[in-house]
């Protein structure tokens, strides 16, 4: 492999940027939690908490249970960006390939002869000294494994796995316990009796590939050391902010039928984008400009990531629904904001995965006999002579 990757990974990130401005909570069970009060998350849990066995995701009341003296802190995400921010600008000074992995980790690859301990620990002694953020780095010849040293070694810590010492430090681990292999994952490998990342390294691969397509190659790339799946993304250096579509009508559209008919349209456009980049997203945005050129728009966050096209139609017509005005329609736009790695962990999506998997395979009959050969019915009620205004600055 001969690469080096580092992971910085902030410790119970969002606690810890509560507790370096109030430090009277450091060591105290604190939590920081987003949504409306009664129904709030906790999203950010300190490690004096978890020993009450209280976890990010959980409901409050049940962390309260938990935890009866938890200090449950309302999430502040305005701050925790800023210094998130803060903190990639300083790595990106430092170091000529970063990459923004999370709100709170970035992977950086250094020269393969680099000591990356002393690199690890000035990084870890810097960001605590300038933001007062604590933080774990994992080194590893792959970023799964610098992943995969940083679990090991959180909080406070600082581990390196060569090469060599990957099937002796990780051999005996879940399966579970690499990244992108999820509980239904790990329930269906135990179930064929392979259940560490060592029964990885041995059992077959087309028996993997049988049971579970190409999830099965990446499971074993992975417990190899081998960066796929989950983490391709990053080596083919995509750091997209949002994958969109618009266009500017030559005439004016003002029937529903038409504009559901653009809107899949569009819809299909950046849901094949999404795909072609191995990616879904959080975040809805649809906007309209109207003949007499005005124009407004609505953004939302879904708790589902989208990957269909038809799940973002479904979604935008929803959307468009709250803020069309019955004025004639030059431009229709949709777009996906908040984006992440198509999680190789596809049965996260239960019944969702026949639809995704049919929405690849029409990418595949559509790469070969041109764009749109396979398309939705609701498609032929749109009529011909438009432009394509190209969004800006994203990769088609
Ligand atoms: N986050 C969230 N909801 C979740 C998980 C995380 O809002 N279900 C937010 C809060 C976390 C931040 O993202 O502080 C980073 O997520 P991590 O998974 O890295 O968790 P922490 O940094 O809190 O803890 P750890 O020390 O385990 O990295
Ligand atoms: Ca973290």
């Amino acid at each position: 492999m001969n690469r080096k990757f580092l992971l910085v990974d902030m410790d119970a990130f969002f606690v810890s940027c509560e507790v370096s401005a109030r430090p009277e909570l450091k060591g105290k069970p604190v939590g920081v939690v987003t949504g409306a009060q009664r129904h709030g998350v906790v999203a950010s849990v300190s490690y004096e908490a978890r020993k009450y066995g209280v976890k990010a995701g959980m409901p409050t009341y049940k962390a309260k249970d938990l935890c009866p003296s938890i200090i449950l802190i309302p999430a502040d995400i305005t701050k925790y960006a800023y210094i998130s921010d803060s903190i990639m600008d300083y790595l990106k000074s430092k170091f000529p390939k970063v990459e923004v992995f999370s709100v709170d980790e970035a992977f950086i690859e250094l020269s393969p002869n680099a000591d990356a301990l002393k690199i690890g620990k000035e990084i870890k002694d810097y960001i605590k000294k300038r933001f007062h953020i604590p933080l774990t780095v994992g080194i590893g010849p792959s970023r799964v494994i610098a992943k995969m040293a940083c679990e090991l070694s959180k909080p406070d810590g600082l581990m390196e796995i060569k090469e060599e010492e990957i099937l002796q430090k990780l051999g005996e681990l879940d399966v579970e316990e690499i990244p992108g292999i999820g509980e239904r994952s790990a329930e269906a490998l135990k179930s064929m009796g392979i259940r560490t990342i060592k029964d990885l390294w041995i059992v077959d691969e087309d028996l993997l590939i049988r049971r579970f397509g190409i999830r099965g190659r990446w499971f074993k790339d992975m417990a190899m050391g081998k960066d796929s799946g989950f983490f391709t993304l990053l080596e083919n250096g995509l750091t997209l902010k949002s994958i969109g579509h618009s266009e500017t009508f030559s005439r004016d559209i003002i029937e529903m039928e038409e504009i559901k008919a653009y809107t899949l349209y569009l819809c299909e456009k950046v849901g094949r984008r999404l795909r072609k980049h191995n990616l879904m997203g959080y975040r809805l945005s649809v906007y309209v400009r109207y003949t007499d050129f005005t124009g407004n728009g609505i953004s939302k966050k879904f708790k589902e990531p989208v990957i269909t096209g038809l799940e973002i139609y479904k979604k935008a017509i929803f959307l468009l629904n709250q803020i069309l005005e019955l004025k004639p329609i030059r431009l229709i736009g949709v777009s996906v904001f908040e984006l992440a790695p198509l999680n190789p962990q596809l049965s996260l999506f239960g019944d969702k995965n026949k639809e995704i998997a049919l929405e690849f395979t029409l990418d595949k009959i559509n790469d070969i006999y041109g764009e749109f050969t396979v398309r939705r019915a609701r498609m032929a009620g749109m009529k011909t002579s438009h432009h394509v205004i190209p969004p800006r600055g994203i990769p088609r």
